[in-house]
Order: C-alpha cells, then structure tokens, then sequence
C-alpha cells in the first residue's frame, strides 16, 4: 500500500479502537476504490460480525434520512453506538441530498457515540455497492453496536446496498403519488419492516391499508424466515411509532438468531457480495487491460460474436496478477 505498512497499521489500530479520524479516513479508502483499501479491509474483515447493520430504503423523499435520524436517537437512548452510511447516488432525483442531511443530522453530529458518512461514489473504481459494504464493514469493526445504511430504494446497486443488511426497512409515505411505492421501487419483498411515515400527514392510513392488502397477494413479501412482516406507522414530527419501530428492528435481530435464520441470511449476504466484489473486479481488470478495444473491432468486424469475445476478456482475466 501506498500509505506504508506503519501508517496502514496504525490506521487498522485507530479503527479497532473506534477513533473518529481512522474510521473517517478508512472509509475514504474504501471509496477511492479497489486498491487503496485493500489491504485495510482485509485487515479490518475479521473484526467484522458483531454489529447489527439495518438498511433503510424507499422511494426518494420517503422520510429515510429522518427516520434514521430518529431511530439513532431511540438507539442512542438505550445506550447503543450507532453507525450511519447514507448513500447518495449522485442522481437527479437527490442532488443537495448530502447538504440536507447534513443539516438534518446536525445534532447528531456531536455526539460521540454517533459516526455519520454520505457516500457518493458513483462510477468510482469498483462501484457503489462494494464501497458501502466496506464502509459498513469499517463502522462494524469499529464497534458500533447498530449500523444503519440509507440508500434510496432505486437502481439495482442501492437496492443490493438495502438488501445486504439482517434487518430491511423499508419506508413509504403518504402524498408522494398513487399506489405502493414499494412496488413501484422493486423492493416490496425485501421488507423485513414495513414503516409508513409521516404518519401526521392525510392519508398515511390509506398507504398503510394499500400496503397490507399489497402484502396479502405476496407470499413473499408477507412472511420470510418464520417473520411475519410489519407495517407500521411512525411520525418523525410527532414521535409517534419511532419507539415502536425501533424495539421492532431490535425483535427482528432477535427473532433471526433464535431461529437460526441469521446465518442463512449471512451466508446470503456474503454470497450475494463475493459475487459482486468479482463481477466489480473482472470489469475493472478488464477495462485496464486495454484489450477490449481490439476486441470490440473484432466483435465490429465480424470476427469474433460477442459470446466467443467475451470469453477472450476471461482468458486474459486468469494471467491477470492484480
Ligand atoms: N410531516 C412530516 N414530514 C416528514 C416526516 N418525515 C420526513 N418528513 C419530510 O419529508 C421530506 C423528506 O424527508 P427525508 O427524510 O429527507 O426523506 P429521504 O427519504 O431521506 O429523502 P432522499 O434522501 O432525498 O431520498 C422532508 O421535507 C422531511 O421534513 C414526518 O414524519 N412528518
Ligand atoms: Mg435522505
């Protein structure tokens, strides 16, 4: 590593023992890309496993940020560390977002047993699934007892983001058009927790009942691993549900360790991330290899189909040492 064996331990050391700046600056490793972090992740990996990574997605404008705001403060209260990776995919929908929640989450901010990070790395060296997962693995080996992971419920990388969490809460709220936003994202069956906010609003009640009656045609979505899935109803401006919500996400964990369900989901979990982390650096090796434009005029040219190209890239992948 560039950053010198001492310094790269050191920083291992300051992570281990939840210093703020190590945690910051292990981050900003695993978001500059592959290489930087490499060897830190590795370093950091078997410290990993003792915390309880929550994600918490949903349509953009959903109430994520302030939920998870309100939940830190409930976890905060029964004495927990709580870890938050806010993901920002840089789209359209939610430019300004990192400013609004920094804002939001203010008074957080200064409360020790509270680490935040946006993260925006859209396009960066090994996408942002991967780099989100480090940072959750930095904040876990850190000790935070709860980490939680908001990511906008749109896309295929912040939906495996969601998914790569024990406890999946997803998030609707009244007023942001007609029928079950959770559908209309993709993500109805990946809900371990329902929470309709803005309950103070009109018409959350309605969101909720469309929502059950949504759950009642899903097998899926309905129950999994023995968990009968929730819908509940919380309010941000008023309190209402938060309390609930969070001894809910609490019962979860629960429910997945005495039912023997958390390993399977971890297994899933880590499946689901070899996978991508492989995928992430065979098109990374890939694209610096600097073959794929003759092969493309290969493939241009009538010389090579695509098929037959693209087992010509993972021959090359093999030979590959980086
Ligand atoms: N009345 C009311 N407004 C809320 C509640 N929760 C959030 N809001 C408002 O809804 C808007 C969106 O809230 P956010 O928490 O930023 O939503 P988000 O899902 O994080 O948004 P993105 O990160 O941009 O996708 C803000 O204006 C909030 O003030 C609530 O419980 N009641
Ligand atoms: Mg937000």
């Amino acid at each position: 590593v560039s950053t010198g064996a001492a310094t790269a331990e050191t920083l291992i050391a300051g992570v281990l023992a939840g210093e703020t700046r190590a945690i910051a600056k292990a981050i900003s490793l695993a978001e500059t890309g592959f290489d930087a972090s490499e060897a830190a992740m590795a370093a950091l990996h078997p410290h990993t496993g003792k915390a309880h990574i929550v994600g918490i997605t949903g349509v953009p404008g959903s109430g994520k940020s302030t939920l998870v705001r309100a939940l830190t403060q409930e976890f905060r209260k029964a004495g927990q560390r709580v870890g938050i990776v806010a993901v920002d995919p840089s789209s359209p929908y939610s430019g300004g977002a990192i400013l609004g929640d920094r804002v939001r989450m203010a008074d957080l901010a200064n409360d020790p047993g509270v680490f935040i990070r946006s993260l925006a790395t859209r396009g960066a060296l090994g996408g942002l699934a991967r780099a989100a997962m480090d940072a959750v693995d930095v904040l876990d080996a850190a000790g935070f007892d709860v980490v939680l992971v908001e990511t906008v419920g749109v896309g295929q990388d912040e939906v495996d983001i969601a998914r790569a969490a024990h406890t999946v809460v997803v998030v609707s709220a009244p007023g942001l058009g007609d029928g079950v936003q959770a559908i209309k994202a993709g993500v109805l069956e990946i809900a371990d927790i329902h929470a309709v906010s803005k309950a103070d609003r009109p018409g959350a009640g309605r969101t909720a009942s469309e929502l059950r009656a949504m759950l009642e045609l899903s097998p899926a979505g309905r129950a999994h691993d023995g968990w009968t899935v929730p819908v509940l109803e919380t309010s941000a401006e008023t309190g209402t549900g938060i309390d609930h919500l969070a001894a809910t996400v609490g019962a979860h964990l629960r429910h997945l360790k005495d039912s023997g369900a958390f390993a399977r989901r971890r297994q899933t979990i880590l499946e689901a991330r070899v996978l991508k982390t492989a995928e992430d650096l065979a098109r990374t090796r890939i694209e610096r290899s600097g073959v794929l434009p003759d092969v493309l005029a290969r493939v241009a040219a009538g010389d090579l189909d695509p098929r037959a190209a693209a087992q010509v890239l993972l021959r090359g992948l093999s030979d590959d040492p980086g």
